[in-house]
């Protein structure tokens, strides 16, 4: 059985764009790699790299993992776990720094761009590519759905793998990346040039999946676009224009041609009431299946499952990369 791994962290209540630019994903790949075994995590160990509040924290780990499941994954096929519930993981991460240069992780530019946010800088988010390679690596998958803004981070994992692979004769399953064609990018309402983000200090640029239908709708009538009125997709010129038009595209699962086409002779304020009732009515059977879940006790058996699967996999491939590398007695 081949395997399929992701993970998202716990650092928000969970937007549109982490849904369209992954979940939504990963449900379709579900319906479409029915060989595929699904290793999906909670990422609470990359959420620590900056500081977070517990309480808040384990909130978040909870509802995401409702999320998860609210959004359509089918739980029969897939271990659904969080990180920190596996030691290996962080055993695998410092094991794979070892086999890191320090040249690669500085050319990373989402350090490169939190960091800058940060008074003082954790090693932790430093070497946070290293834990994401371990993440992968220990369940040898074929693929990895991740956003456009993670593609750097998976080459780094591709480039880790075949370095080990050319000491340890293909030890590790060097992964592909799966990325959404549209929705991989799903940028700030508030601010377009920059990536719609759980963790933006402004909750105008974002859309939750468990916000109130009203507040879906006055997000995106105030969306930012531009003042020539007229509805044609330009990235550059029409960045906010753009991003609605990929949001809709990307709900729709339907190309910016026919939105455009669809569109060309409309106002913006038709364009908005228009995906403001889509993704109303996209986020509604979403929002009533996670108020079923994070009530209920079978969350809880979920993600226990989800932590024997992945800790038998997991710590056997670790143990096995101690060997090769000579840690410990041998047996
Ligand atoms: N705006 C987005 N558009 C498309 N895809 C997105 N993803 C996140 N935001 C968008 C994708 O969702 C997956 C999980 O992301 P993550 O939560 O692990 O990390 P992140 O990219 O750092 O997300 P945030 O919301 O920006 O987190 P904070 O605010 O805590 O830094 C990834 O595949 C990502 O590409």
């Amino acid at each position: 059985m081949k395997h399929i791994v992701s993970g998202i962290q716990p650092t928000g209540s969970i937007n549109i764009g982490t849904y369209l630019g992954s979940i939504k994903n990963f449900v379709a790949l579900q319906n479409s790699y029915k060989d595929h075994h699904f290793y999906l995590f909670i990422a609470d160990l990359h959420a620590i790299t900056i500081p977070k509040d517990r309480l808040k924290l384990r909130k978040m780990i909870k509802e995401l993992a409702a999320i998860y499941l609210a959004c359509g994954l089918k739980e029969e096929r897939l271990s659904l776990f969080i990180q920190s519930e596996i030691p290996a993981h962080s055993q695998m991460s410092y094991l794979i720094q070892c086999f890191t240069y320090m040249g690669e992780l500085e050319r990373m530019t989402q350090y490169k761009d939190k960091a800058q946010k940060q008074a003082s800088v954790s090693s932790a988010l430093f070497t946070y590519p290293t834990l994401m390679a371990g993440d992968i690596l220990l369940y040898d998958a074929e693929y990895v759905p991740v956003g456009d803004d993670q593609k750097q981070h998976l080459e780094l994992t591709r480039d880790i793998a075949q370095r080990i692979n050319h000491r340890f004769e293909d030890f590790f399953k060097v992964p592909k990346p799966l990325i959404p064609k549209v929705g991989a990018r799903i940028m700030s309402l508030a601010d377009p040039t920059v990536k719609m983000s759980k963790s933006d200090a402004n909750v105008k640029s974002r859309i939750e999946l468990l916000d109130d239908d009203n507040i879906i709708r006055k997000r995106i009538m105030s969306a930012v676009t531009d003042s020539e009125g007229k509805i044609y997709y330009d990235k550059v010129n029409k960045p906010g224009l753009a991003n609605l038009m990929t949001l809709m595209g990307a709900v729709k699962n339907e190309s910016l041609a026919a939105i455009e086409a669809a569109y060309q002779d409309k106002t913006y304020q038709t364009f908005k009431e228009d995906l403001a009732t889509l993704v109303i009515d996209h986020l509604r059977p979403i929002k009533e299946r996670y108020q079923e879940l994070i009530k209920s006790d079978k969350l809880d058996d979920i993600l226990e499952k989800g932590r024997i699967e992945a800790e038998k996999i997991a710590r056997k491939k670790v143990m096995k990369f101690n060997h090769k590398l000579g840690l410990g007695r041998k047996k």
